[in-house]
């Protein structure tokens, strides 16, 4: 990642932990930009914010402990007031692909759950149409042969995701991904896709995000552009 990059992640982040309120339930995203918005929570935080968080990774879980973020849950909380979250592209009517970091189930669970559900990312996320990026299918292990083959009969290429140590991800939940090919012509119609994707026995999640998000906040180095679905 580029210090421009790393730069533009941390002013959308600056400016969402900015829309933060005393009191609020609060989601926490998954992913590089995602982390940089908790750590400034965090510093406001040991200023004396008061909030609870809920987040959506086991990892951001971790990072909000150590900087002393309140974790809440859905038994005491069902309702979150905002969360933000990065995304792999964002296309016209804030259309997502998430779950490049691989927590797109928890993910999903806690944008559901909220009020409002904000993206953060830098300005080489926005797209005109979907489908450069792999579509991540968080699929149970016994299925992911036979989700595989029904995701090739839609044209998608399935590749199971690995660590680069060789070694097979296994998702918090301890599901596989099949990170999917596709081309923007194979994601023509994003409703349709996300349906028939959903539909395949053994699919747990998918990373389309469609009428989810309320508001993306797209940063370069220069400033934050609003967008809105
Ligand atoms: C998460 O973080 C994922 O859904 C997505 O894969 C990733 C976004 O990328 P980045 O690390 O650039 O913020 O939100």
């Amino acid at each position: 990642m580029s210090d421009a990059q790393q730069a533009a992640k941390m002013v959308a982040a600056q400016r969402a932990a900015d829309l933060i309120e005393e009191g609020m339930v609060v989601g926490l995203g998954s992913g590089s930009t995602a982390t940089l918005f908790i750590k400034v929570l965090g510093e406001k935080v040991k200023s004396g914010l008061k909030i609870r968080a809920i987040a959506s990774s086991a990892a951001s879980e971790t990072l909000a402990r150590e900087l002393n973020i309140p974790i809440t849950d859905f038994d005491a909380d069902p309702v979150i007031d905002l969360t933000v979250d990065g995304a792999d592209e964002v296309a016209p009517g804030l259309a997502l692909i998430k779950g490049g970091g691989g927590a797109l189930l928890r993910e999903k669970i806690v944008a559901s759950a909220s009020k409002q559900f904000f993206i953060v990312a830098d300005k080489s996320k926005i797209v005109e149409r979907l489908g450069k990026f792999p579509l991540p299918v968080e699929v149970i292990p016994m299925a992911a042969p036979l989700v595989s083959r029904q995701l090739q009969d839609l044209a998608l290429i399935p590749t199971i995701r690995h660590h680069a140590d060789g070694s097979l991800y296994i998702t918090d939940e301890g599901n596989l991904i099949l990170d999917c090919a596709s081309g923007p012509e194979l994601i023509a119609d994003p409703e349709l896709l996300a349906a028939e994707i959903r539909a395949m026995v053994g699919v747990v999640e998918h990373g389309l995000f469609l009428g989810m998000a309320d508001l993306a906040l797209i940063a370069d180095t220069t400033g934050v552009e609003e967008h809105r679905p």
